[in-house]
């Protein structure tokens, strides 16, 4: 400690005089004009100093947190840091993949989850629009009264079961009451459980694709709606059935159409029939039903252009489309498939309408039940068009279209665990 004592502040002051003094030729051969020299010097000096603490203070910290390293020596220590370092980045490297990433793969199904809770979870939306609050209208009450039966037609209206089916049901409770059957609001809620029951079964017939060979299921419905996913799903599932499967990429309106229906065919590894972006869609159908006779497929599944509904020319073309399978396979199509998003509420019964009057529907797939709560007016569509409901999407991985069930569906709604 002999040299802190003799350490005064004017010797210190005497040599950073003197390194500024050296540094300043550096400086003014850099052209720094004569006035501004020492500051600069200054300014490096200080710039210097305040590096080499940091740089110390680094070194303290990676001792203090690598304590062994103090046992190798600080400059081991560093040239370990530094290969860890190295071997990250080259294994960061290696994990990027050379080319374009591969489209993203289809999300497993989660295996621990069972159709009933799967179901249930896709469906929890409508589940609490509709059964949640019917339950919250019947818990604590004793009796069953006018204000009552209002509030429940009240919520079955807005929970999309349509004007039709919610007087339909109204009735049924209200001959109940009066003969004496209702005493209880459970038995309400009981009842209401079987009407639903009774009107969905009554449309609801699985897709048997057995009695014809091709068996051509042409997807119709506007834009958006799921056509083209609902054909990849269906492909996949058919496919792993052991079914012989043919595509046909009738949907010629936009290039992203095609690209997208082969997209689903090489995952589900079946052919595609596609045609140039515009071409006539009639062609599309007769190739593919060509290709599917050719081929002794089982299933064809033809997508088609969804423009909007209110423009006469789209009927025409899948009326036009419908002639040139027919001239193909007699008797096909055999299932004129109407996709329908459930996230359109009344609007999907609607377009339901439309286009059964057009091209006469065969069946219904009904699409993203999972992210909405008007999942209800699945019986109103059920009620009204008299046409199966064939499938039901509840989410986006492959085996989330399902076919209809309307045990298993309403059992879900009214599921209250
Ligand atoms: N959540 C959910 N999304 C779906 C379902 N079915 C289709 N979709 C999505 O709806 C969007 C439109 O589907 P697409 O098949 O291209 O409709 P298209 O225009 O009728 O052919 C896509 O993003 C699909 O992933 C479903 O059941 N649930
Ligand atoms: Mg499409």
């Amino acid at each position: 400690m002999e040299w802190l004592r003799e350490l005064s502040w004017a010797a210190v002051l005497d040599q950073l005089n003197v390194f500024i003094a050296k540094l300043i030729p550096t400086v003014a051969a850099a052209g720094v004009p004569e006035e501004y020299q020492s500051l600069v010097a200054l300014g490096i000096l200080y710039f210097g100093v305040t590096i080499a603490v940091l740089l110390f203070v680094l070194l303290l910290l990676k001792i203090f947190r690598k304590p062994r390293s103090t046992e190798k020596g600080i400059d081991q220590a560093a040239e370990e840091a530094a290969d860890i370092s190295v071997a990250e980045t080259v294994a960061e490297v290696e994990r990027e993949p050379a080319t374009e990433p591969e489209p993203e793969p289809e999300p497993e199904p989660e295996p621990t989850l069972g159709l009933f809770e799967r179901f249930k979870r896709g469906l929890s939306m409508t589940q609490s629009s509709l059964v949640g609050r019917v339950d919250r209208l019947l818990s604590g009450r004793t009796t069953i009264d006018e204000d009552l039966i209002e509030e429940l037609e009240e919520i079955l209206i807005t929970a999309d079961l349509g004007m039709a089916t919610t007087q339909q049901l109204i009735k049924s409770i209200e001959t109940g009451l009066t003969k004496g059957d209702l005493a209880s609001p459970e038995q309400v809620r009981q009842l209401l459980m079987e009407e639903l029951k009774k009107i969905l079964k009554f449309e609801s017939k699985p897709l048997d694709v057995t009695s014809a060979s091709p068996f051509v299921i042409m997807v119709i419905g506007v834009n958006g709606v799921g056509k083209t996913t609902t054909i990849g799903k269906l492909a996949n599932q058919f496919a792993l059935a052991g079914k012989k499967v043919i595509l046909g990429a009738g949907d010629t309106f936009r290039a992203a159409a095609a690209e997208q229906l082969k997209i689903w065919g090489e995952r589900a590894d079946v052919e595609v029939i596609s045609h140039a972006e515009g071409a006539d869609p009639g062609a599309v159908a007769f190739d593919a039903a060509k290709a599917a006779v050719a081929r002794k497929a089982d299933i064809l599944l033809l997508d088609t252009a969804g423009r909007l509904h209110t423009k006469v020319n789209l009927m025409e073309e899948l009326k036009k489309i419908r002639r040139v399978l027919d001239r193909e396979i007699p008797g096909a199509p055999h299932e004129v498939l109407l996709v329908l998003d459930a996230t359109t509420g009344q609007n999907a019964l609607t377009q339901a309408r439309l286009f059964n009057q057009a091209v006469s529907l065969d069946g219904i797939a009904l699409t993203k039940l999972d992210g909405t709560a008007k999942g209800g007016i699945i019986v109103a569509i059920a009620a009204e068009m008299q046409v199966p409901v064939r499938f039901v999407g509840i989410g986006e991985q492959l085996d989330d279209l399902r076919p209809f069930d309307a045990e298993m569906f309403v059992s879900v709604l009214f599921d209250s665990n």
